[in-house]
Parts: structure tokens; C-alpha cells; sequence
């Protein structure tokens, strides 16, 4: 927030307590802090965090108030980034990926097939992996991550045109990816013909044909209604995909540490209920998907993670993370390649 509301905030509560109103009727949040994301309303991360910012008000006595900005309300995700790094936004939830354009080794947990499931997610994310990672995050200076990453989930590919079964279906597809090096590089390497696009424009770009394809977990490709505009789902789970919960650091260095503690608190048991939500849902989803209409098909994982490997995925991206990076990987998930 900023620190003007902030005045506007407590002079106003100085004149309702002048003019004779009462403090309980009256009384204003504090802090009023902005949290944007990219995830329509009905997704598990927005239902958790409404909870959370119900929980943290009641806890701080209403000093505190979380406004949570769904469906990229505030922006893209390329404009959100900016406004968390100035602090304009104070909350934002974003992909480790997307994240990588300003704090490269945040997209490290996407790496192509580096989690075998869900097990390995967590003890890795929850470990030592998770650590390293929000330690890059904090050198930024301008912004911090919570403990508990939320979960997005594994990713599945979605097209209009026909099914992915073999690597060599990706051929020449045009399909929408979000604004990160990684996942260029990654559906290059797949031979597709990867199109950056930001959340927020996928939907039409899919409807509009501007691509064929995208990518995403179940529980978004519901929420946000892919489904509408895509007609095969073949579930390739290329990769995992989770996102930070960043604040400004400015901001929240604002907060009495009192404050923080319980915002934290809350937000981080807000993650692991979200995490079941999504779990459930992305076995549950592929049924529900199916009677809407969509096609699926599972894939041989092996097969395109060779592919991968003989496109020189692997070695290119141990080479940008760098060696050390990439021993904490394969310490976390094992031998890549
Ligand atoms: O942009 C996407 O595809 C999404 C919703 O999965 C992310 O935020 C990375």
C-alpha cells in the first residue's frame, strides 16, 4: 500500500472518532495491502486466500486488510512484476518461471520431467530446493517470497487440432506459453512453435486461433474454461509449476512484526489447504473435463523426455542455471540426464 492511504486511512478514523462516532463502527484497517494474481475467482488459490484475508482480519482486530485481485485484475503478469518490484502492488502470486525474467534461477523447478510426482515436489519445495530458491529470490532486495509455494500443478497440454500422443505430434504446433526463457526453449526443443503470451490473453488467443495450443494444470484449464476453445487433452505432465507467494520487501518491512507473523502464518496454512484443492481436483477434473467434451489421452513420458535430451535441453539449461544450481536440482529429484 501506500503511505498515503495509509494517512488518509488513520486521519479519517481521527474525525469519525472527533465527530462522535463509535470506535467499533468506525474503525478503518490500518494497513490495507493489495494482493493480485492471475487465477479466475473460482480457482483453489483465490478460494484459500479469501479465507486467509477473513482469518488475518479477524486475528489483527481489522488492523489488517488483504484485498485479493483475481483474473489479473491489476495487470498482466509482465506489468504485475513491476508493480510488486515498486510497490505499488504488495502481494503477488507468480510462477517461479515467469518470476526467472528477473530472478533467473526461479525457474528452475521447471525443468523439463524433473518431478516424478508429488512426493518429490513437496520434499524438495518444502527442503532444502525451496530454501535455495527463496534466498535467490530475496537478493533481489525488492522482494520476498513466503515459505509455502502454492501449487499450480503439473502441466498438460491442451490443443485444438489434434492430439499430442508421440513427441512428433508437437511438430510445427503454434502453442501459447507463458513469458518465460524456459518454456520457450522447452517447446522448442519439443518442435513446436511456441508463442509467448501472458495469462490474461490466452483465452482469446486460443479462441481467435492466434495459436492451436496451450499448456496448463486441469484445475486451470477449468477454471479459466480452456475447454471451451480447446478440444484434445493429452496429459503429458512436462513439468511442475507452483507459485510464490512474492511481497514487496518494503512493504512488508512496514509491517509491526507482530503483523507479519500472523499474516504469514495465515497465508502459509492457506498454501497447504490449496495444495489438497488442487491435488483432488486435478484427478477429479479429468472426468468432469471429459463430459464436457474434451478428449484425453495419456502419454509415454520417456519418450519425450528423450526427446528433450536429444534436442539438447538438458545441457543447455545446466549450463544457464550453472553447476551448482543444478546439483541442488538432482540432489532434490534425482539425475536429469
Ligand atoms: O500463465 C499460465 O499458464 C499459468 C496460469 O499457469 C501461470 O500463471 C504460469
Amino acid at each position: 500500500m501506500s503511505k498515503l492511504t495509509r494517512r488518509t486511512v488513520t486521519r479519517g478514523f481521527a474525525i469519525c472518532a472527533a465527530t462522535g462516532l463509535s470506535a467499533s463502527r468506525a474503525r478503518a484497517a490500518e494497513f490495507t495491502y493489495k494482493l493480485a494474481n492471475n487465477l479466475p475467482v473460482s480457482h483453489p488459490l483465490n478460494i484459500r486466500l479469501g479465507e486467509a484475508a477473513a482469518a488475518i482480519k479477524t486475528e489483527t482486530n481489522g488492523a489488517f486488510e488483504l484485498q485479493v485481485f483475481p483474473s489479473s485484475q491489476l495487470g498482466s503478469d509482465t506489468d504485475t512484476l513491476g508493480q510488486i518490484r515498486n510497490g505499488s502492488v504488495d502481494f503477488f502470486t507468480l510462477s517461479g518461471l515467469i518470476l526467472s525474467t528477473l530472478v533467473p534461477t526461479a525457474a528452475i523447478n521447471g525443468v523439463g520431467f524433473a518431478f516424478d510426482g508429488y512426493d518429490t515436489v513437496w520434499k524438495a519445495m518444502d527442503g532444502a530446493f525451496g530454501e535455495f530458491i527463496r534466498e535467490e529470490i530475496a537478493k533481489s532486495r525488492q522482494i520476498i517470497a513466503m515459505e509455502k509455494i502454492w501449487d499450480n500443478g503439473f502441466r498438460q497440454t491442451t490443443t485444438a487440432t489434434r492430439p499430442i500422443l508421440k513427441p512428433a505430434d508437437f511438430e510445427g504446433m503454434k502453442l501459447r506459453v507463458p513469458p518465460a526463457p524456459l518454456w520457450t526453449s522447452m517447446f522448442k526443443a519439443f518442435g513446436a512453435a511456441p508463442v509467448t503470451i501472458n495469462f490474461n490473453e490466452t483465452y482469446s488467443a486460443l479462441q481467435t486461433r492466434v495459436v492451436d495450443g496451450e499448456e496448463n494444470p486441469l484445475a486451470v484449464i477449468d477454471t479459466a474454461k480452456l475447454h471451451e476453445v480447446q478440444k484434445y487433452c493429452s496429459t503429458t505432465n512436462h513439468m511442475w509449476d507452483g507459485f510464490w507467494l512474492l511481497a514487496n520487501r518494503r512493504n512488508w518491512e512496514a509491517l509491526p512484526e507482530a503483523m507479519r507473523a500472523i499474516v504469514a502464518r495465515r497465508l502459509n496454512a492457506a498454501a497447504m489447504d490449496e495444495r489438497a484443492d488442487v491435488l483432488a481436483l486435478n484427478t477429479s477434473l479429468r472426468e468432469t473435463l471429459a463430459a464436457k467434451g474434451m478428449r484425453f489421452n495419456d502419454v509415454e513420458p520417456a519418450a519425450f523426455r528423450d526427446k528433450l535430451r536429444t534436442a539438447g535441453f538438458y545441457a543447455e539449461w545446466r549450463q544457464k542455471f550453472g553447476d551448482a544450481a543444478w546439483d541442488k536440482l538432482e540432489a532434490a529429484v534425482g539425475k536429469l540426464s
